[in-house]
């Protein structure tokens, strides 16, 4: 007869980790399970916590059935058959959020939760920065990379969490002084039965915020039922909603800062810009602090990012478009410039109907793909050139390209066919782009 264990944690990466270490601090010592023959985090769990068993390569039912709680990792499907198993039992399946949020709950500090398909992490940085320039006491983490656990080793008056799609459901109360769904379009298709059951997973985190922070120009991203809302979009806003009038970022009718200060390019960024402003508002942050960053926030790496001009073509890393939706906005923002724009993309398309890509590929002159699904991007433009790798894709580029010309790689797909990430897919762009200097 298998031990009898209270908690289990399934998964060993970085939150499973920071599930452990929390449990361990409240004295309780929980069996961890992965799939992975060899989870990244065995060796840390060894030296920190030997004290905790693992178990390997499979989640054995026979643990499961007899757990009170089982803190589930984000990367690991709730409808995996053990799980559902546990679910139908009517154990408490749980992720680390939900975790997150009831030790909250217990504190006077306040949570900014930020969600949607694309612009989470820029928008996340953009509230810790103004937090930042506030004076304020934060942390950021979730998604964007430090487990929401660990934020807590050092208590603050405020979160700022983003939020993926996988972390919502398993999150039941999460109360949130403001919160956002920035955008809803197709990703984890693979995870997903369709966009609908996506959807209501990222809409969950408005149910018990204080204030819904919503985009009046995505009617998917509305919250199901009326609640404390605003809205922001590039648009004259009515009531106190947010958006764009008369050349200025505005709060109804009260005007915030010319759009021409902001030091982000591209109009979706204008959007993140606005939806921090709304986020922090709400959490009290000052209008001040929040002019300060969007005139000097100049965005992150793998994002829309220039990495280089060379003769006269603008090279821009966008590594981090794991999605159709991204590349999409990335088109629509470089299509007013007046050269021609050269595509790299392809990878693994998580299932996704490439579709909705094919408007915006009548803006790009030449398309160059790669990976695993390439082809079916291929298959949406005539004259697409198919290459093998992302050497071949950047000379290809570089051949094609004249003065005046931008060669962006947004891949509209993950990197994971190809790279261990979207940042080591982005840096070989960068250091290919780079090596053409000396040519
Ligand atoms: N896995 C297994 N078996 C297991 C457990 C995990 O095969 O038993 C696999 C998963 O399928 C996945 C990988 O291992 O491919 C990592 O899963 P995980 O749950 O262990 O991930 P963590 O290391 O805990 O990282 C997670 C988030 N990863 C995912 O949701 C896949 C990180 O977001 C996040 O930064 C971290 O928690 C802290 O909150 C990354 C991510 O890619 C950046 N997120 C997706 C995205 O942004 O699109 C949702
Ligand atoms: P996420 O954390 O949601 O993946 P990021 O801020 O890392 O978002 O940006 C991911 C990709 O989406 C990048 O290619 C970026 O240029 C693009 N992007 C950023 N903000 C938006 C937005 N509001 N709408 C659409 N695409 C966006």
């Amino acid at each position: 007869m298998a031990q009898q264990y209270s908690h289990i944690v399934l998964g060993l990466g970085a939150t499973g980790l920071s599930v452990v270490r929390y449990l361990c601090a409240q004295g309780i010592v929980p069996l961890v399970m992965d799939s992975r023959a060899q989870p990244p985090g065995a060796d840390s769990l060894a030296t920190e916590f030997p004290q905790v068993e693992l178990v390997t390569g499979g989640f054995d039912c026979r643990y499961l059935v007899q757990a009170q709680q089982i803190v589930i990792s984000p990367g690991i499907a709730c409808e995996t058959p053990e799980v559902r198993v546990a679910f139908d039992m009517g154990i408490e399946v749980i992720g680390d959020v939900e975790l997150f949020a009831r030790a909250v709950a217990q504190t006077s500090a306040k949570v900014i939760g930020i969600t949607g398909s694309n612009g989470k992490t820029t928008v996340t940085t953009l509230v810790g920065e103004m937090a930042k320039a506030s004076g304020s006491s934060y942390a950021v983490g979730g998604n964007i990379g430090v487990p929401a656990l660990d934020l807590l080793l050092e208590p603050k008056d405020l979160y700022v969490l983003e939020l993926s799609s996988f972390q919502l459901e398993t999150t039941y109360s999460l109360q949130c002084v403001a919160a956002t769904c920035l955008n809803i379009s197709e990703d984890h298709m693979d995870r997903y039965s369709d966009l609908e059951s996506y959807r209501q997973a990222k809409l969950k985190l408005y149910e018990q915020s204080k204030m819904a922070v919503f985009n009046r120009e995505d009617t998917l991203t509305l919250p199901n039922n009326p609640t404390n809302q605003q809205s922001f979009g590039l648009d004259a806003p009515e009531g106190d909603d947010w958006g764009v009038s008369g050349g200025m970022i505005v709060q109804g009718s009260s005007q915030i800062m010319p759009i021409s200060d902001v030091a982000l390019v591209g109009s979706h960024n204008l959007a993140n810009i606005i939806a921090a402003m709304a986020l922090t508002t709400a959490a009290g942050i000052k209008r001040e602090c929040q002019i300060e960053v969007a005139k000097t926030f100049l965005g992150l790496a793998h994002r829309c990012e220039v990495v280089a001009d060379i003769d006269g073509v603008t090279y821009v890393n966008d590594s981090k478009a794991t999605n159709i939706g991204a590349t999409v906005a990335a088109i629509d923002g470089l299509s007013e410039h007046l050269g021609e724009l050269i595509l790299i993309a392809g990878g693994d398309g998580k299932g996704a109907d490439f579709k909705p890509l094919e408007p915006v590929l009548e803006k790009v002159s030449q398309l160059i793909v790669l990976g695993k699904d390439g082809d079916k991007i291929a298959g949406l433009k005539p004259e697409a050139i198919k290459v093998a790798n992302m050497v071949e894709a950047v000379a290809k580029a570089h051949e094609l390209a004249t003065a005046g010309d931008i060669v962006i790689l947004s891949p509209a797909c993950s990197s994971l066919d190809m790279y261990p990430n979207f940042m080591a897919r982005g840096d070989e762009f960068r250091s290919l782009v780079e090596a053409l200097h000396g040519e």
